[in-house]
Protein backbone atom coordinates (compact mmCIF):
# COMPACT_ATOMS: atom_id res chain seq x y z
CA UNK A 1 0.00 0.00 0.00
CA UNK A 2 0.77 3.87 -0.70
CA UNK A 3 2.59 5.55 2.66
CA UNK A 4 -0.71 7.93 2.44
CA UNK A 5 0.57 10.03 5.18
CA UNK A 6 3.52 11.36 3.36
CA UNK A 7 1.85 12.12 -0.20
CA UNK A 8 0.51 15.66 -0.07
CA UNK A 9 -3.46 15.55 -0.78
CA UNK A 10 -3.76 17.03 -3.89
CA UNK A 11 -1.70 14.34 -5.86
CA UNK A 12 -4.06 11.60 -5.33
CA UNK A 13 -7.36 12.62 -4.11
CA UNK A 14 -7.29 16.32 -5.07
CA UNK A 15 -8.01 18.61 -2.58
CA UNK A 16 -10.29 21.32 -4.50
CA UNK A 17 -12.83 22.33 -2.60
CA UNK A 18 -15.49 25.52 -3.21
CA UNK A 19 -12.76 27.84 -3.73
CA UNK A 20 -8.50 27.14 -4.20
CA UNK A 21 -5.77 29.68 -4.57
CA UNK A 22 -3.01 29.31 -6.28
CA UNK A 23 -0.08 31.45 -4.94
CA UNK A 24 3.10 31.74 -6.75
CA UNK A 25 6.43 33.04 -4.62
CA UNK A 26 9.96 33.70 -5.39
CA UNK A 27 12.66 32.78 -2.95
CA UNK A 28 14.48 36.04 -1.37
CA UNK A 29 16.35 34.15 1.77
CA UNK A 30 16.86 30.77 1.26
CA UNK A 31 18.08 30.57 4.68
CA UNK A 32 15.33 31.58 6.29
CA UNK A 33 13.02 30.09 4.13
CA UNK A 34 14.30 26.64 5.07
CA UNK A 35 14.04 27.27 8.77
CA UNK A 36 10.93 28.25 8.81
CA UNK A 37 9.79 25.05 6.08
CA UNK A 38 10.73 22.77 8.64
CA UNK A 39 9.76 24.40 11.70
CA UNK A 40 6.31 26.02 10.63
CA UNK A 41 5.21 25.33 7.18
CA UNK A 42 5.76 21.66 6.96
CA UNK A 43 3.15 21.39 9.98
CA UNK A 44 0.33 22.98 8.26
CA UNK A 45 1.04 20.56 4.95
CA UNK A 46 -1.86 18.38 4.16
CA UNK A 47 -1.17 14.41 3.81
CA UNK A 48 -3.57 12.17 1.68
CA UNK A 49 -4.52 10.44 4.75
CA UNK A 50 -5.50 13.37 6.24
CA UNK A 51 -7.70 14.91 3.69
CA UNK A 52 -9.51 11.26 3.09
CA UNK A 53 -11.09 11.65 6.64
CA UNK A 54 -13.21 14.22 7.33
CA UNK A 55 -12.25 13.83 10.78
CA UNK A 56 -8.62 15.16 9.97
CA UNK A 57 -9.53 17.25 6.90
CA UNK A 58 -8.30 21.23 7.87
CA UNK A 59 -10.27 24.26 7.58
CA UNK A 60 -8.08 25.01 5.02
CA UNK A 61 -5.86 22.54 3.25
CA UNK A 62 -2.25 23.64 2.26
CA UNK A 63 -0.26 21.95 -0.70
CA UNK A 64 3.37 22.97 -2.09
CA UNK A 65 5.29 22.82 -5.19
CA UNK A 66 8.80 23.83 -6.50
CA UNK A 67 9.96 25.01 -9.91
CA UNK A 68 13.17 23.95 -10.57
CA UNK A 69 14.70 27.06 -10.28
CA UNK A 70 13.60 27.01 -6.69
CA UNK A 71 15.15 23.93 -5.86
CA UNK A 72 18.21 24.90 -6.94
CA UNK A 73 17.89 28.67 -5.29
CA UNK A 74 17.07 26.29 -2.00
CA UNK A 75 20.52 24.57 -2.55
CA UNK A 76 18.62 21.62 -4.04
CA UNK A 77 20.71 20.33 -7.34
CA UNK A 78 20.07 16.28 -7.34
CA UNK A 79 18.87 15.05 -10.95
CA UNK A 80 15.21 14.07 -10.94
CA UNK A 81 15.40 12.39 -14.22
CA UNK A 82 13.50 15.59 -15.74
CA UNK A 83 14.35 16.94 -18.35
CA UNK A 84 11.11 19.16 -18.97
CA UNK A 85 11.10 20.04 -15.71
CA UNK A 86 14.89 21.64 -15.82
CA UNK A 87 13.90 23.14 -19.33
CA UNK A 88 10.68 25.10 -17.29
CA UNK A 89 7.36 25.17 -19.10
CA UNK A 90 8.43 28.95 -20.70
CA UNK A 91 11.48 27.42 -22.44
CA UNK A 92 8.95 24.75 -24.25
CA UNK A 93 6.05 26.95 -25.64
CA UNK A 94 6.98 25.70 -29.27
CA UNK A 95 6.80 22.40 -27.84
CA UNK A 96 3.49 22.67 -26.29
CA UNK A 97 2.54 24.68 -28.89
CA UNK A 98 1.86 28.03 -26.43
CA UNK A 99 1.92 31.38 -28.34
CA UNK A 100 4.97 32.59 -25.60
CA UNK A 101 3.50 36.53 -26.22
CA UNK A 102 0.07 35.52 -25.22
CA UNK A 103 1.64 34.65 -21.65
CA UNK A 104 1.35 36.90 -18.43
CA UNK A 105 4.55 38.40 -18.07
CA UNK A 106 4.60 36.18 -14.14
CA UNK A 107 5.20 32.97 -15.99
CA UNK A 108 7.69 34.56 -18.61
CA UNK A 109 11.12 32.90 -17.39
CA UNK A 110 12.24 30.73 -14.38
CA UNK A 111 11.69 33.59 -11.49
CA UNK A 112 8.42 31.36 -10.04
CA UNK A 113 10.52 29.30 -7.57
CA UNK A 114 7.12 27.33 -5.96
CA UNK A 115 3.76 27.32 -5.69
CA UNK A 116 1.55 27.11 -2.93
CA UNK A 117 -1.83 25.04 -3.12
CA UNK A 118 -4.53 26.64 -0.59
CA UNK A 119 -7.64 24.66 -0.68
CA UNK A 120 -11.38 25.45 1.21
CA UNK A 121 -14.94 26.03 1.72
CA UNK A 122 -14.97 29.87 1.61
CA UNK A 123 -12.17 32.67 0.33
CA UNK A 124 -11.93 33.96 3.98
CA UNK A 125 -10.46 31.02 5.00
CA UNK A 126 -8.25 30.76 2.25
CA UNK A 127 -7.09 34.27 2.55
CA UNK A 128 -6.39 33.83 6.28
CA UNK A 129 -4.24 31.01 5.94
CA UNK A 130 -2.09 32.87 3.68
CA UNK A 131 -2.04 35.36 5.83
CA UNK A 132 -0.48 33.21 8.20
CA UNK A 133 1.76 31.75 5.76
CA UNK A 134 3.03 35.25 4.99
CA UNK A 135 3.45 36.25 8.42
CA UNK A 136 5.67 33.16 8.82
CA UNK A 137 7.66 33.48 6.03
CA UNK A 138 7.45 36.73 5.80
CA UNK A 139 10.25 39.05 3.42
CA UNK A 140 12.23 35.86 2.70
CA UNK A 141 9.82 35.06 -0.10
CA UNK A 142 8.05 37.52 -2.39
CA UNK A 143 4.64 36.90 -4.40
CA UNK A 144 5.40 36.36 -8.34
CA UNK A 145 1.43 35.71 -9.15
CA UNK A 146 -2.23 34.18 -7.93
CA UNK A 147 -4.75 32.48 -9.12
CA UNK A 148 -8.03 32.49 -7.19
CA UNK A 149 -9.75 29.17 -8.81
CA UNK A 150 -13.27 28.36 -7.41
CA UNK A 151 -16.36 26.04 -8.28
CA UNK A 152 -19.33 27.43 -10.23
CA UNK A 153 -21.87 28.73 -8.44
CA UNK A 154 -25.59 26.20 -8.48
CA UNK A 155 -26.45 23.77 -10.32
CA UNK A 156 -22.81 24.71 -12.58
CA UNK A 157 -20.70 23.26 -9.77
CA UNK A 158 -18.60 20.61 -10.78
CA UNK A 159 -18.98 21.81 -14.66
CA UNK A 160 -16.33 23.88 -16.44
CA UNK A 161 -16.91 27.78 -18.14
CA UNK A 162 -18.36 26.01 -21.03
CA UNK A 163 -20.60 23.91 -19.10
CA UNK A 164 -19.43 20.79 -19.00
CA UNK A 165 -19.11 18.58 -15.92
CA UNK A 166 -15.55 17.84 -15.41
CA UNK A 167 -13.71 15.65 -13.25
CA UNK A 168 -15.27 12.73 -14.04
CA UNK A 169 -12.64 10.29 -15.78
CA UNK A 170 -9.52 9.26 -13.69
CA UNK A 171 -6.93 6.63 -13.99
CA UNK A 172 -7.41 4.58 -11.01
CA UNK A 173 -3.79 3.76 -8.72
CA UNK A 174 -3.07 0.52 -7.54
CA UNK A 175 -2.96 -0.41 -4.23
CA UNK A 176 -5.01 2.97 -3.92
CA UNK A 177 -8.15 3.37 -5.70
CA UNK A 178 -11.05 1.41 -4.33
CA UNK A 179 -13.35 1.03 -5.52
CA UNK A 180 -12.43 0.90 -9.54
CA UNK A 181 -15.12 1.55 -11.54
CA UNK A 182 -15.98 -0.18 -14.67
CA UNK A 183 -13.93 1.41 -17.62
CA UNK A 184 -11.56 3.03 -15.23
CA UNK A 185 -7.79 1.55 -16.20
CA UNK A 186 -5.90 0.50 -13.54
CA UNK A 187 -2.41 1.59 -13.42
CA UNK A 188 1.25 0.84 -11.14
CA UNK A 189 1.64 4.01 -8.72
CA UNK A 190 4.97 4.59 -10.33
CA UNK A 191 3.34 6.81 -13.14
CA UNK A 192 2.34 9.08 -11.20
CA UNK A 193 4.57 8.67 -7.77
CA UNK A 194 8.12 8.91 -8.36
CA UNK A 195 9.91 5.73 -7.10
CA UNK A 196 6.74 3.35 -7.06
CA UNK A 197 5.80 0.51 -8.93
CA UNK A 198 6.31 0.69 -12.65
CA UNK A 199 8.11 4.07 -12.50
CA UNK A 200 9.13 4.98 -15.74
CA UNK A 201 12.53 6.71 -14.98
CA UNK A 202 15.24 4.28 -13.39
CA UNK A 203 18.61 4.27 -12.19
CA UNK A 204 17.92 8.32 -10.39
CA UNK A 205 18.94 7.85 -6.96
CA UNK A 206 16.98 10.81 -6.17
CA UNK A 207 13.58 8.97 -6.91
CA UNK A 208 13.95 5.96 -4.69
CA UNK A 209 15.07 8.27 -1.76
CA UNK A 210 14.22 11.96 -0.94
CA UNK A 211 12.00 12.38 -4.20
CA UNK A 212 10.19 9.06 -4.10
CA UNK A 213 6.45 9.60 -3.49
CA UNK A 214 6.26 13.01 -4.73
CA UNK A 215 4.61 13.94 -7.78
CA UNK A 216 5.83 16.44 -10.87
CA UNK A 217 2.84 19.31 -10.66
CA UNK A 218 1.72 20.63 -14.44
CA UNK A 219 0.29 24.00 -13.83
CA UNK A 220 -1.59 26.10 -16.51
CA UNK A 221 -3.58 28.84 -16.50
CA UNK A 222 -6.08 28.38 -19.56
CA UNK A 223 -8.05 31.15 -20.50
CA UNK A 224 -11.79 30.64 -22.07
CA UNK A 225 -13.32 32.74 -24.60
CA UNK A 226 -17.16 31.48 -23.20
CA UNK A 227 -19.34 34.16 -24.83
CA UNK A 228 -17.54 33.35 -27.98
CA UNK A 229 -17.87 29.59 -27.37
CA UNK A 230 -21.12 29.64 -27.23
CA UNK A 231 -21.53 32.34 -29.86
CA UNK A 232 -19.81 29.80 -32.18
CA UNK A 233 -22.15 26.46 -31.41
CA UNK A 234 -25.30 29.13 -31.95
CA UNK A 235 -24.22 29.82 -35.06
CA UNK A 236 -23.59 26.32 -36.24
CA UNK A 237 -26.44 24.09 -35.05
CA UNK A 238 -25.46 20.51 -36.79
CA UNK A 239 -27.99 19.78 -38.89
CA UNK A 240 -30.06 16.55 -37.65
CA UNK A 241 -33.28 15.11 -38.61
CA UNK A 242 -35.70 16.13 -35.52
CA UNK A 243 -32.93 18.18 -33.85
CA UNK A 244 -34.31 21.72 -32.90
CA UNK A 245 -31.39 24.21 -33.71
CA UNK A 246 -30.78 24.36 -30.19
CA UNK A 247 -30.46 20.85 -29.99
CA UNK A 248 -28.27 20.68 -33.14
CA UNK A 249 -25.90 23.16 -30.84
CA UNK A 250 -25.89 21.41 -27.98
CA UNK A 251 -25.02 18.23 -30.19
CA UNK A 252 -22.32 20.39 -31.58
CA UNK A 253 -20.59 21.06 -28.74
CA UNK A 254 -21.11 17.76 -27.15
CA UNK A 255 -19.01 16.26 -30.04
CA UNK A 256 -16.06 18.99 -29.72
CA UNK A 257 -15.77 17.46 -26.21
CA UNK A 258 -17.05 13.90 -26.63
CA UNK A 259 -19.47 14.45 -23.25
CA UNK A 260 -22.57 16.01 -22.92
CA UNK A 261 -22.29 19.34 -20.52
CA UNK A 262 -24.21 16.43 -17.75
CA UNK A 263 -21.43 14.23 -18.57
CA UNK A 264 -22.76 11.66 -20.50
CA UNK A 265 -20.46 10.36 -22.97
CA UNK A 266 -21.88 10.36 -26.29
CA UNK A 267 -20.22 7.11 -27.42
CA UNK A 268 -23.29 5.24 -25.42
CA UNK A 269 -25.19 8.06 -25.97
CA UNK A 270 -24.93 9.64 -29.10
CA UNK A 271 -28.11 11.68 -30.21
CA UNK A 272 -29.34 13.12 -26.87
CA UNK A 273 -27.80 13.61 -23.14
CA UNK A 274 -28.59 11.39 -20.66
CA UNK A 275 -27.92 12.83 -17.27
CA UNK A 276 -29.12 9.40 -15.35
CA UNK A 277 -26.18 7.69 -17.20
CA UNK A 278 -23.89 10.89 -16.38
CA UNK A 279 -24.12 10.65 -12.50
CA UNK A 280 -23.88 6.72 -12.83
CA UNK A 281 -20.02 6.16 -11.94
CA UNK A 282 -20.58 2.43 -13.21
CA UNK A 283 -21.65 3.44 -16.30
CA UNK A 284 -20.31 6.58 -17.44
CA UNK A 285 -16.75 5.71 -17.98
CA UNK A 286 -17.62 2.37 -19.61
CA UNK A 287 -16.93 2.23 -22.74
CA UNK A 288 -13.83 2.23 -25.39
CA UNK A 289 -14.19 3.51 -28.97
CA UNK A 290 -14.41 0.42 -30.47
CA UNK A 291 -17.39 0.23 -33.33
CA UNK A 292 -17.32 -3.66 -34.30
CA UNK A 293 -20.80 -4.10 -35.29
CA UNK A 294 -22.38 -0.85 -35.49
CA UNK A 295 -23.84 0.94 -37.05
CA UNK A 296 -23.25 -1.68 -40.00
CA UNK A 297 -21.48 -5.08 -39.95
CA UNK A 298 -17.80 -5.32 -40.49
CA UNK A 299 -17.81 -0.92 -39.93
CA UNK A 300 -14.41 -1.26 -37.99
CA UNK A 301 -13.57 1.27 -35.26
CA UNK A 302 -11.48 3.47 -37.93
CA UNK A 303 -13.89 4.20 -40.65
CA UNK A 304 -16.39 5.23 -37.80
CA UNK A 305 -17.07 8.74 -36.12
CA UNK A 306 -21.06 8.24 -36.10
CA UNK A 307 -21.00 7.93 -31.66
CA UNK A 308 -17.75 9.60 -31.14
CA UNK A 309 -15.68 11.93 -33.59
CA UNK A 310 -11.79 10.76 -33.60
CA UNK A 311 -10.59 13.79 -32.02
CA UNK A 312 -13.12 14.75 -29.85
CA UNK A 313 -11.39 16.31 -26.41
CA UNK A 314 -11.76 13.23 -24.08
CA UNK A 315 -10.58 10.96 -27.40
CA UNK A 316 -7.85 12.61 -27.71
CA UNK A 317 -6.64 13.11 -24.55
CA UNK A 318 -7.69 9.21 -23.75
CA UNK A 319 -7.84 7.30 -27.01
CA UNK A 320 -9.63 4.27 -25.15
CA UNK A 321 -9.25 1.65 -27.64
CA UNK A 322 -7.49 3.03 -30.31
CA UNK A 323 -4.31 2.16 -28.85
CA UNK A 324 -2.29 -0.82 -27.64
CA UNK A 325 -3.09 -0.50 -24.59
CA UNK A 326 0.93 -0.75 -23.84
CA UNK A 327 0.80 2.62 -25.10
CA UNK A 328 -2.08 4.54 -23.88
CA UNK A 329 -1.04 3.10 -20.10
CA UNK A 330 1.79 4.92 -19.78
CA UNK A 331 0.23 8.06 -20.77
CA UNK A 332 -2.00 8.76 -18.33
CA UNK A 333 -1.95 12.05 -15.76
CA UNK A 334 -4.25 12.93 -12.84
CA UNK A 335 -6.25 15.84 -13.24
CA UNK A 336 -6.79 18.30 -10.74
CA UNK A 337 -7.91 21.34 -12.09
CA UNK A 338 -10.60 24.18 -11.16
CA UNK A 339 -12.36 27.01 -12.74
CA UNK A 340 -11.01 30.70 -12.22
CA UNK A 341 -12.91 33.68 -13.25
CA UNK A 342 -16.50 35.50 -12.59
CA UNK A 343 -19.47 33.91 -14.21
CA UNK A 344 -20.36 35.48 -18.09
CA UNK A 345 -21.75 38.99 -17.69
CA UNK A 346 -25.22 40.03 -19.60
CA UNK A 347 -22.97 42.29 -21.54
CA UNK A 348 -20.57 39.80 -22.39
CA UNK A 349 -23.43 37.13 -23.20
CA UNK A 350 -25.10 40.26 -25.36
CA UNK A 351 -21.96 41.19 -27.15
CA UNK A 352 -20.66 37.54 -27.77
CA UNK A 353 -17.32 38.84 -25.99
CA UNK A 354 -15.37 38.12 -23.12
CA UNK A 355 -14.01 41.13 -21.13
CA UNK A 356 -13.62 39.30 -18.01
CA UNK A 357 -10.70 36.81 -17.44
CA UNK A 358 -11.83 33.25 -16.88
CA UNK A 359 -10.81 29.46 -17.56
CA UNK A 360 -9.59 26.65 -16.22
CA UNK A 361 -6.78 26.51 -13.56
CA UNK A 362 -5.01 23.65 -14.80
CA UNK A 363 -3.46 20.96 -12.34
CA UNK A 364 -2.07 17.19 -13.48
CA UNK A 365 0.25 15.03 -12.04
CA UNK A 366 2.59 13.05 -13.45
CA UNK A 367 5.78 11.04 -12.47
CA UNK A 368 7.42 12.10 -15.92
CA UNK A 369 6.45 15.23 -17.53
CA UNK A 370 6.99 14.23 -21.09
CA UNK A 371 5.21 10.82 -20.66
CA UNK A 372 1.89 12.69 -19.54
CA UNK A 373 1.41 16.24 -20.08
CA UNK A 374 3.80 17.08 -22.89
CA UNK A 375 3.26 13.38 -25.00
CA UNK A 376 -0.81 14.44 -24.58
CA UNK A 377 -0.37 18.04 -25.81
CA UNK A 378 2.35 17.71 -28.62
CA UNK A 379 1.61 14.32 -30.09
CA UNK A 380 -1.76 14.08 -29.29
CA UNK A 381 -4.29 17.41 -28.55
CA UNK A 382 -2.06 19.44 -31.52
CA UNK A 383 -1.44 16.59 -34.15
CA UNK A 384 -3.82 17.02 -37.18
CA UNK A 385 -3.53 13.27 -37.57
CA UNK A 386 -4.28 11.81 -33.93
CA UNK A 387 -5.47 9.18 -33.62
CA UNK A 388 -3.69 8.02 -36.43
CA UNK A 389 -4.75 4.76 -38.52
CA UNK A 390 -8.12 6.45 -38.96
CA UNK A 391 -9.54 7.05 -42.73
CA UNK A 392 -9.47 10.86 -42.02
CA UNK A 393 -5.31 11.41 -41.57
CA UNK A 394 -6.65 14.95 -41.08
CA UNK A 395 -8.95 14.63 -37.91
CA UNK A 396 -7.65 18.11 -36.58
CA UNK A 397 -6.45 19.34 -33.44
CA UNK A 398 -8.37 18.97 -30.44
CA UNK A 399 -11.53 20.82 -30.93
CA UNK A 400 -11.56 22.40 -27.30
CA UNK A 401 -7.98 23.05 -26.75
CA UNK A 402 -5.91 22.27 -29.52
CA UNK A 403 -4.08 25.11 -31.33
CA UNK A 404 -2.67 25.96 -35.17
CA UNK A 405 -1.12 28.86 -33.58
CA UNK A 406 -4.92 30.87 -33.69
CA UNK A 407 -5.21 30.19 -37.12
CA UNK A 408 -8.56 28.39 -38.03
CA UNK A 409 -8.99 24.84 -37.61
CA UNK A 410 -10.79 21.78 -39.40
CA UNK A 411 -11.86 19.38 -37.56
CA UNK A 412 -13.42 15.94 -38.50
CA UNK A 413 -16.05 14.31 -37.57
CA UNK A 414 -17.90 16.89 -35.94
CA UNK A 415 -21.19 16.27 -38.20
CA UNK A 416 -21.95 12.79 -37.71
CA UNK A 417 -24.18 12.51 -40.85
CA UNK A 418 -21.12 12.99 -43.14
CA UNK A 419 -19.16 10.45 -41.39
CA UNK A 420 -21.46 7.78 -41.52
CA UNK A 421 -21.20 7.51 -45.27
CA UNK A 422 -17.71 7.30 -44.57
CA UNK A 423 -16.64 10.55 -46.13
CA UNK A 424 -13.24 11.77 -46.39
CA UNK A 425 -13.39 14.78 -48.24
CA UNK A 426 -12.44 17.86 -45.83
CA UNK A 427 -15.21 20.14 -47.03
CA UNK A 428 -16.95 18.24 -44.60
CA UNK A 429 -14.41 19.00 -41.77
CA UNK A 430 -16.07 21.61 -39.29
CA UNK A 431 -13.75 24.98 -39.29
CA UNK A 432 -13.28 26.19 -36.01
CA UNK A 433 -12.55 30.32 -36.53
CA UNK A 434 -10.38 30.90 -33.35
CA UNK A 435 -9.30 29.18 -30.45
CA UNK A 436 -11.24 29.17 -27.88
CA UNK A 437 -8.95 28.06 -25.19
CA UNK A 438 -5.68 30.50 -24.85
CA UNK A 439 -2.67 29.42 -22.98
CA UNK A 440 -1.73 32.06 -20.82
CA UNK A 441 1.08 30.07 -19.67
CA UNK A 442 2.24 27.81 -16.71
CA UNK A 443 5.29 26.00 -14.90
CA UNK A 444 6.28 23.07 -13.74
CA UNK A 445 6.54 22.02 -10.87
CA UNK A 446 7.86 19.23 -8.38
CA UNK A 447 5.57 18.15 -5.41
CA UNK A 448 7.52 16.38 -2.86
CA UNK A 449 5.82 14.17 -0.03
CA UNK A 450 6.31 14.91 3.60
CA UNK A 451 9.82 13.52 3.93
CA UNK A 452 10.94 15.03 0.78
CA UNK A 453 10.09 18.85 2.25
CA UNK A 454 11.98 18.22 5.03
CA UNK A 455 14.89 16.72 2.68
CA UNK A 456 14.90 20.40 0.79
CA UNK A 457 14.64 22.14 4.24
CA UNK A 458 17.79 20.78 5.33
CA UNK A 459 19.83 20.99 2.02
FE1 LIG B 1 -9.65 18.13 -20.39
N1 LIG B 1 -13.60 20.86 -20.00
O1 LIG B 1 -13.85 21.08 -18.83
O2 LIG B 1 -14.22 21.32 -20.96
N2 LIG B 1 -11.60 17.74 -20.01
N3 LIG B 1 -10.02 20.12 -20.45
N4 LIG B 1 -7.64 18.53 -20.54
N5 LIG B 1 -9.21 16.18 -20.08
C1 LIG B 1 -12.15 16.51 -19.78
O3 LIG B 1 -13.81 12.95 -18.45
C2 LIG B 1 -11.24 20.73 -20.38
C3 LIG B 1 -7.06 19.74 -20.72
C4 LIG B 1 -7.95 15.60 -20.09
O4 LIG B 1 -10.30 9.81 -19.42
C5 LIG B 1 -13.56 16.62 -19.63
O5 LIG B 1 -13.42 13.81 -16.47
C6 LIG B 1 -11.08 22.17 -20.54
C7 LIG B 1 -5.64 19.61 -20.90
C8 LIG B 1 -8.04 14.18 -19.80
O6 LIG B 1 -11.75 10.01 -21.02
C9 LIG B 1 -13.85 17.95 -19.75
C10 LIG B 1 -9.74 22.38 -20.68
C11 LIG B 1 -5.38 18.27 -20.81
C12 LIG B 1 -9.38 13.92 -19.62
C13 LIG B 1 -12.62 18.66 -19.98
C14 LIG B 1 -9.09 21.09 -20.61
C15 LIG B 1 -6.64 17.60 -20.57
C16 LIG B 1 -10.09 15.18 -19.80
C17 LIG B 1 -14.55 15.49 -19.41
C18 LIG B 1 -8.98 23.65 -20.85
C19 LIG B 1 -4.08 17.52 -20.91
C20 LIG B 1 -10.00 12.56 -19.29
C21 LIG B 1 -14.64 15.12 -17.98
C22 LIG B 1 -9.48 24.85 -20.63
C23 LIG B 1 -2.96 18.01 -21.38
C24 LIG B 1 -10.41 11.85 -20.55
C25 LIG B 1 -13.89 13.86 -17.62
C26 LIG B 1 -10.86 10.44 -20.30
C27 LIG B 1 -11.46 15.31 -19.69
C28 LIG B 1 -12.47 20.05 -20.17
C29 LIG B 1 -7.74 20.94 -20.72
C30 LIG B 1 -6.77 16.24 -20.38
C31 LIG B 1 -15.29 18.49 -19.65
C32 LIG B 1 -12.13 23.25 -20.57
C33 LIG B 1 -4.66 20.76 -21.12
C34 LIG B 1 -6.88 13.21 -19.73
Amino acid sequence: ALDTDNIQADILVGMAKHTELFYFFAVNDAATFKEKLASKILPLITSTTEILSVDTQPITAVNIAFSNTGLVALGVTDDLGDPDFVSGQFNETSTIGDNPSLWDPAFAGTSIHGVFLLASDTVDNVNAELANIQSILGASITEIHSLQGAARPGDQQGHEHFGFMDGISQPAVNGFTNPVHPGQTSVDAGTFLLGEASDPVSNIPARSSWAKDGSFLVFRQLQQLVPEFNQFLTDHPLDVEELTPEQGSELLGARMMGRWKSGAPIFLSPTQDDPVLAADPDRNNDFDYLVESNPEPGTENHFNQTNCPFGAHIRKVHPRGDLDPSVENSHFIIRSSIPYGAEVTTDEATSNTTSIDRGLAFVSYQSNIFNGFVFLQSIWINQVGFPFGKVDPTIGVDPIIGTLGGEPRNISGLDPLVYYLNQTDPVHDVVLPIDFVISRGGEYFFSPSLTGISFIAAA
